[in-house]
Formats: structure tokens, sequence, C-alpha cells
């Protein structure tokens, strides 16, 4: 069949809208109808060219909610008409880490996802006969893509698609890092390293727990006001603070974070938010995601006097378990995520979604089908 999607012809070359060929779903697959799609920071640095896992060309997104059109044989969870939203993480429930409480890093199909390719090694998109790659294991770039059953959560049909596609990575990667990796108590000082589509999650999820302090770092001063409405206390832009940052936080916080996240994917905050950390039990919870080749460093001393450093992916969520919960903490009015959600646009305007996003003028354009 044909689909359109915005094809990543190379690295640093803005997205091509073209009509694509899509092949049927396979053994274990499924026909997705993507209805919208975030664009998050990742894609963006995927089309960089700074994600050492970049393959191009490609047809990249991955935070989707949509349609299953048909299934594959072999597939028994899934029905056309049901709602879902992909996963980058999926959750097979059977392999050696889905059966470890400790890990949501599900491995099912992680080689073939890695290389741009279904599980059995091929792709299903194709343009003017050339293979075109997957990506993450959802291109919801496209108004079709071909999941793995595996990779897909079931949701309630009646939350709407141009909102809920966030809960595909931003808001399960802010909120459960908050709830599943750090597990924060009630009572306890946060501070959040970047208050953008991440970052202002994290907050929300602070919030939600009862956390007392919630300290928002950001150099763009426009974010104070919207994490403020999230449940950010207190604001401190690094470029205001007289002298050094870490020591301003451990003074603000009386002694360091009980808890801090790192919501940018710079080697020097992470450092910053390990060292603002409470000496003898404070986590550092890494969320971003930094560029190839790039180390991180702190003296050892900093985890010697009891500083723990750590990280996440998707929030430690299980997507096909936690997902649709997530859905109706948002359909609950538990969670908010239309005042996140700044943009809405056509795959024609695309580009211009990154464009907003590298200008620091969006927190989450939303392409709508
Ligand atoms: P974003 O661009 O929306 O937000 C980043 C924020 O950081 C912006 O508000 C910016 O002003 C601020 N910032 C930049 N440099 C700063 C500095 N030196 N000091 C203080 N603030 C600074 O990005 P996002 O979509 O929120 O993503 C954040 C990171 O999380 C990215 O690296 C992304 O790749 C990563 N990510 C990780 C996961 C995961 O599962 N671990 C999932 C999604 C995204
Ligand atoms: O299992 O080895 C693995 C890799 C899992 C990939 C998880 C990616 C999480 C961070 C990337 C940002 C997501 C948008
Ligand atoms: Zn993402
Ligand atoms: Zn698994």
């Amino acid at each position: 069949m044909k689909a359109r999607a915005a094809v990543a012809v190379e690295a640093g070359k803005p997205l091509e809208i073209v009509e694509v060929d899509l092949e049927g779903p396979k053994a274990g697959e499924v026909l997705v109808e993507v209805k919208a799609t975030g664009i998050c920071h990742t894609d963006a640095f995927t089309l960089s060219g700074g994600d050492p896992e970049g393959i191009f060309p490609s047809v990249l997104g991955h935070e989707g909610a949509g349609v299953v059109v048909e299934i594959g044989p072999g597939v028994k969870g899934l029905k056309p008409g049901d709602h879902v939203i992909p996963l980058y993480t999926p959750e097979c429930r059977e392999c050696e880490y889905c059966l470890n409480p400790k890990t949501n890093l599900c491995q099912a199909i992680r080689s073939t996802q890695g290389q741009g390719l279904m599980p059995d090694g091929t792709s299903r998109f194709s343009l003017n006969g050339k293979k075109l790659f997957h990506y993450m294991g959802c291109s919801t770039f496209s108004n079709y893509t071909v999941m793995p059953e595996i990779a897909l959560a079931k949701i309630r049909s009646d939350a709407p698609f141009d909102k809920v596609c966030y809960i595909g990575c931003g808001v399960t990667t802010g909120i459960g890092a908050v709830i599943n990796t750090a597990k924060v108590e009630p009572g306890s000082n946060v501070v959040v390293f970047g208050l953008g589509g991440i970052g202002l999650n994290v907050v929300q999820g602070a919030r939600m727990v009862g956390a007392n302090m919630i300290v928002g770092v950001d150099l763009n001063p426009a974010r104070k006001e919207l994490a403020t409405r999230f449940g950010m206390t207190h604001f401190v832009n690094p470029k205001e603070v007289q002298g050094d940052l870490v020591a301003h936080l451990v003074e603000l916080t009386g002694g360091g974070a009980d808890y801090s996240f790192e919501c940018i994917g710079n080697v020097n905050t992470m450092r910053q938010a390990l060292e603002c950390a409470h000496k003898g039990w404070g986590e550092s919870i890494i969320i971003g995601v930094a560029g190839a080749g790039q180390e991180i460093s702190t003296r050892p001393f900093q985890l010697v006097t009891g500083r723990s450093w750590r990280g996440t992916a998707f929030g430690g969520a299980r997507g096909r378990t936690d997902v649709p919960k997530i859905v109706d903490w948002y359909m609950d009015g538990k969670i908010n995520i239309d005042d996140l959600i700044t943009h809405t646009m056509p795959l024609e305007q695309i580009n211009h979604g990154f464009d907003l996003m590298h200008e620091g003028k969006s927190i989450r354009s939303v392409v709508v089908y």
C-alpha cells in the first residue's frame, strides 16, 4: 500500500514529505493507521546525525497514537479497530528482562530494532524500490506504519489521539522517572534540570507524589510560568546565579536534593545534577541523551559519600501494562497534557515543528494526520 511519510533522507537535512510504499504486516505484526504523532527532542537528535544508532534513509517518529487496521498471522491480542500507542520499548512479557522486575528494557526485538528493521530482519518501508529504515521500531512520521504486536499498547477508544500520543514518550518518560525509577517519596526535595517536554512531566510527576520543593533549572526564562503551573516551587536560571550553581542549589534545598533529574542531554548539567544531590542519600537520575562519544565525570568521592547516579529509559515503564493506565490518568484529569501541546500541524509542516523546538518556542508540537 501507499503511505504519506516524512522521510529523513540524510543527517542534517530537512525531512521530505513523500508517498512511500508500505508492505503489509507479517507474522506477529500489525498495520497501524497513525492518527497523531508528537515531535520529540530525540527525533531531532537522530536527524542531526548525533545519534550513534541513527540510520538513513529512514522514517523517524516514535511518539504516536493510532488505530489497528490489519493484523498479521499469529497476532492474538489486537484486532482491527483497536486504538493503540506505539512503544519504542516493547513488552514481550517473556524475555529475561521482562521477567526481571528491576528493568523495563525488554530485549525481545532489540537487535533488529536497533538496525532499523522489523524482527524478521527486513523493512516494510520503501521509496522508489529502495529500502527505508524503521526508527525506534515505531516510524510514526508516516500515516501508516507496521509494528510488532509486542510494541503496541492497547488503549481506551475515547482518548483523543492528538493528546495521548504524547504518552508514547514524553509524559511516560517524565512521570515514570519519578514514580518507577526514583520512587520519589512525599515530602522530598526535587531538582529538575531542563524544563522542556520531559522536564515538565518530571515536575508534574513530582507534584503528583507530593514532593515538597520542586526546583526547576533552565536557561530559558519563558519556562518559569508554565513550570510553575505544573508544580514547580522555585525557578533557577543558571545565568542569573552569582557564583557556583551547585552550591546555590545545595543551599536552596537545605543540604541538597533528595532526587535530581537531568532532562537536557548535556554532560555538564549531568554532573551538576549529581553534585547537587544530598550527601548520604541523594539520587540523581539521567534522562537526557548525550551526543555520541560524550562521557560523564565527577569525583568518585561524590559517590563514596552516598550520592547515587542512575539512568532511566521510557521512565522505567512497561508499556503494554503501564501506558493504558497513564491514558486513564489523563482521561480522569489526574495529569495535564493539553497545556504542554503548544502547537499542532499537518505533516506538510513537520519541519516547522522541528524549528519551533530548536528555537525554544514549543513544548510539544503534534502532527495530526
Ligand atoms: P527540550 O528541548 O524540550 O528541553 C530541554 C530544556 O533544557 C529546554 O527548556 C532548554 O532551555 C533547557 N536547557 C538546555 N541547556 C540547558 C542548560 N545548560 N542548563 C539549563 N537548561 C538547559 O527537550 P526534551 O524533549 O524535554 O528532551 C530532553 C532530553 O531527554 C533529550 O536529551 C532527549 O533526547 C531525552 N529523552 C530521553 C528519554 C529517555 O527515555 N531517557 C526519552 C525522551 C527524551
Ligand atoms: O534495550 O539496549 C536497550 C536500549 C533501549 C533503548 C531505550 C531508549 C531510551 C532513550 C532514548 C530516548 C527515547 C526517546
Ligand atoms: Zn521521545
Ligand atoms: Zn521482553
